[in-house]
C-alpha cells in the first residue's frame, strides 16, 4: 500500500484501496485481453530470452573481437564488457504475439560506432538463427532490422566514453551522455524513458495491464500512430503511468475506467509530465515552451521522463486532437457503463467505423514499379500526410481532416501499357490480379494462383505496388449563416503536398507515382465498406 509518497508532479487523487468488485472486473480484464491474443505463450517468452542471451553473448565477443583489432591486450579486450538493453514494449512488459524486440547495444569508448554497422553486421549475417537482416545507417536514430530465429529485432548502437561496460551499468546517470555522437544519444534515449517510466509507476503490474488495455483500445479505434498525427506507444505508455500515479493504489479496472475522463477532462495543451523536468549536462535543447514558439504549438504535450526531455506529441495536429478528444469522450461513458456492470470490456474495443462516417474521403495512392523502392518512397509520402492534414484544416468550410492510421498496401500484376498506368493511378479493379502485400506469400506463388491467364501471359505480367492512404473529410454543415452548397476548394493543400513529395531526392518520375482522388464515401472500395454503404442506401431506398 503506498500511503504518503507522492508518486509524479502532484500529489495522489485517491489512496483508496480496490473494491472487491474492481478487483473482479480486472479478473474479467484479463481473461477479455486472452481472448483477443495478447498474451504469448511460455514458449514464446521463452524463445525471446534465449534470442536476448545470445545477443548480449554476440555483443561481448564483438566488443572482444574489435578490442584485439585496436591492439588491447587478452586481457583488456576480454574486461572491456559490452552489454545490451532492452526497450519499447517489449522492455514496458506489453508486447503481443509477434511484436519485435527493441534492442540497444551498448560498447565502450575503443569501438567505433561504424563498427556495429560493419563488424557486428556481419556477425549477425554468419548466424544461421539470423534472417531478413539490414541496416538503415542514415535513418534518425540508425538501426540493424533482423529476425533471429524468427523475432523480429530493431538494433540499436550506442557508444560510450568509458573503457570498460560492465554488466551491472545503469544507463541513468545524465553524465553518461557527456561528449557522446548525438546518434548515440537519441539511440539511448529509447532505453532511459522505458527505465524511467517503469521506475515513476506505484505498480508495474497495474501499470502493464492497464496499457495493454489502452494500446488494444487505441489500435481498434484507430488512434494508434505517432506518424499521421496520433500517439505512439511511448505517448499511451507515459498517459496511463500518469494516471497510475494519481491512483497509486488502484487495480487496473479503476485505472482504465478513469483514464479517459481525465484525459477529456484534461487541460491541453498544459502538458503531461511524470516528473518535474531536470537540468543536465548537455548544451541539448529541452522541451520549453516559454523559450521555443515551436514548443508552445504543440496541442497534446506528453513529455519525456529521461535528460534531454521531448515532447513525444509533436506531431498531434488540431484534428487529431479533436478527434482523440472525442473518443475519450465517446470511451468514458462506455467505460462508466462497464463499471456499473451495464456494459462488458469488449465494448471497449469496438473497431472503429472510420470508412462508414464521412461522406467524402481523400484517396491518396502511392505507387512504385518496383518492391526495393515501394517501402522509402510510401514511408516518405506517409511521413507527409501530416503536412496535407495540417493544410486542409486551413480550407474554409472544412471542420475536420482525419487520417486514417495505416496505409493498405497491395499490389496488382498488370499487362505493360495502359493497365499497369491504370493501376499506379488507383485505377485498377482486376481482384483476381491484386493481392494484399504480405510476405508470406512470394511473388510466383501469387502468380501461379491467377485464373484465366496463359503461361506466356502471365510472363508479361508486372507488378505495380500501391499504398493507399485515406483521408475523411467532414465539412462544415448548412447553417442560416452559411446556406447553399459546399464547395471545398482542396487545390492548394493538395497541390502542395504533391509538389513536396515529388521534390524527395530519390524520387523518379518513371518508377514512383503519388496521386490524391476525391471520393464519396458510397466509391471506397467494397472491402473497406463502400459496399455496405451502397447496400444501406440501398434499404434506406426500398423502405421509402
Ligand atoms: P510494438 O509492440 O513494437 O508494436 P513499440 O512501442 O515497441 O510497440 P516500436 O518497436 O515501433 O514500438 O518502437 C519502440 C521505440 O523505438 C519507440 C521509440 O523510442 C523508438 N522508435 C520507434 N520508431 C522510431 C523512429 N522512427 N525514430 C526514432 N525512434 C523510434
Ligand atoms: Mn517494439
Ligand atoms: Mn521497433
Amino acid at each position: 500500500i503506498h500511503r504518503q509518497q507522492q508518486w509524479g508532479v502532484t500529489a495522489p487523487i485517491s489512496l483508496d484501496l480496490p473494491t472487491e468488485h474492481e478487483i473482479k472486473l480486472t479478473e474479467d480484464l484479463v481473461k477479455t485481453l486472452h481472448d483477443y491474443g495478447l498474451f504469448e505463450s511460455e514458449k514464446e517468452a521463452q524463445k525471446r530470452i534465449t534470442v536476448l542471451n545470445k545477443l548480449n553473448f554476440m555483443v561481448k565477443d564483438f566488443v572482444y573481437r574489435v578490442g584485439i583489432k585496436q591492439g588491447l591486450s587478452e586481457q583488456q579486450a576480454k574486461s572491456a564488457g559490452g552489454k545490451i538493453f532492452t526497450f519499447g514494449s517489449y522492455k514496458l512488459g506489453v508486447h503481443n504475439t509477434g511484436a519485435d524486440i527493441d534492442t540497444l547495444c551498448v560498447i565502450p569508448k575503443h569501438v567505433e560506432r561504424e563498427h556495429f554497422f560493419t563488424i557486428m553486421y556481419t556477425m549477425l549475417s554468419e548466424r544461421p538463427e539470423v534472417t531478413e537482416l539490414t541496416s538503415v545507417v542514415d535513418a534518425y536514430v540508425p538501426v540493424i532490422k533482423m529476425r533471429f530465429s524468427g523475432i523480429p529485432i530493431d538494433f540499436v548502437c550506442a557508444r560510450l566514453s568509458i573503457a570498460v561496460v560492465p554488466d551491472d551499468l545503469d544507463l541513468s546517470d545524465n553524465n553518461l551522455l557527456l561528449g557522446l555522437d548525438e546518434r548515440c544519444i537519441r539511440s539511448l534515449n529509447g532505453s532511459r524513458v522505458t527505465d524511467e517510466i517503469l521506475r515513476l509507476v506505484p505498480s508495474v503490474p497495474v501499470f502493464r495491464l492497464a496499457l495493454r488495455t489502452i494500446k488494444l483500445w487505441a489500435k481498434k479505434r484507430a488512434v494508434y500512430s505517432n506518424i499521421m498525427g496520433f500517439l505512439g506507444g511511448v505517448a499511451w505508455a507515459m498517459l496511463v503511468a500518469r494516471v497510475c500515479q494519481m491512483y497509486p493504489n488502484a487495480c487496473a479496472a479503476s485505472i482504465v475506467s478513469r483514464f479517459f475522463r481525465i484525459m477529456y477532462q484534461w487541460g491541453w495543451p498544459q502538458p503531461i509530465l511524470l516528473k518535474p523536468m531536470e537540468e543536465g549536462p548537455l548544451p541539448a535543447r529541452q522541451w520549453n515552451p516559454n523559450l521555443f514558439p515551436a514548443d508552445k504549438s504543440h496541442r497534446m504535450p506528453i513529455i519525456t521522463p529521461a535528460y534531454p526531455s521531448m515532447c513525444a506529441t509533436h506531431n498531434v495536429t488540431d484534428s487529431t486532437r479533436d478527434i482523440m478528444l472525442h473518443e475519450f469522450r465517446r470511451t468514458g461513458e462506455i467505460a462508466d457503463k462497464i463499471m456499473i456492470g451495464t456494459g462488458k470490456w469488449q465494448d471497449l474495443f469496438e473497431e472503429s467505423d472510420f470508412f462508414q462516417i464521412y461522406n467524402h474521403y481523400l484517396q491518396v495512392v502511392v505507387s512504385s514499379y518496383s518492391s526495393q523502392i515501394r517501402l522509402q518512397w510510401s514511408g516518405l509520402v506517409e511521413s507527409r500526410l501530416r503536412q496535407l492534414v495540417s493544410k486542409l484544416e486551413l480550407v474554409d468550410l472544412l471542420q475536420i481532416a482525419h487520417p486514417y492510421i495505416k496505409g493498405i498496401e497491395k499490389v496488382h500484376y498488370c499487362f505493360p501499357g495502359k493497365e499497369s498506368w491504370d493501376a499506379a493511378h488507383g485505377n485498377f479493379n482486376i481482384a483476381e490480379r491484386t493481392f494484399a502485400v504480405d510476405s508470406a506469400i512470394s511473388e510466383q506463388e501469387r502468380i501461379r494462383s491467377i485464373p484465366f491467364l496463359s503461361a506466356e501471359e502471365k510472363e508479361s505480367l508486372v507488378p505495380i505496388y500501391t499504398t493507399t492512404f485515406y483521408i475523411g473529410l467532414k465539412v462544415e454543415p448548412i447553417t442560416d449563416e452559411s446556406p447553399g452548397p459546399r464547395k471545398l476548394n482542396l487545390v492548394w493543400p493538395t497541390s502542395e503536398f504533391l509538389k513536396s513529395a515529388k521534390m524527395w531526392d530519390k524520387y523518379d518520375q518513371t518508377t514512383m507515382g503519388v496521386t490524391i482522388k476525391n471520393l464519396k464515401g458510397s466509391m471506397l472500395p467494397d472491402e473497406l465498406g463502400g459496399e455496405s454503404r451502397q447496400l444501406r442506401r440501398l434499404q434506406a431506398a426500398s423502405k421509402m
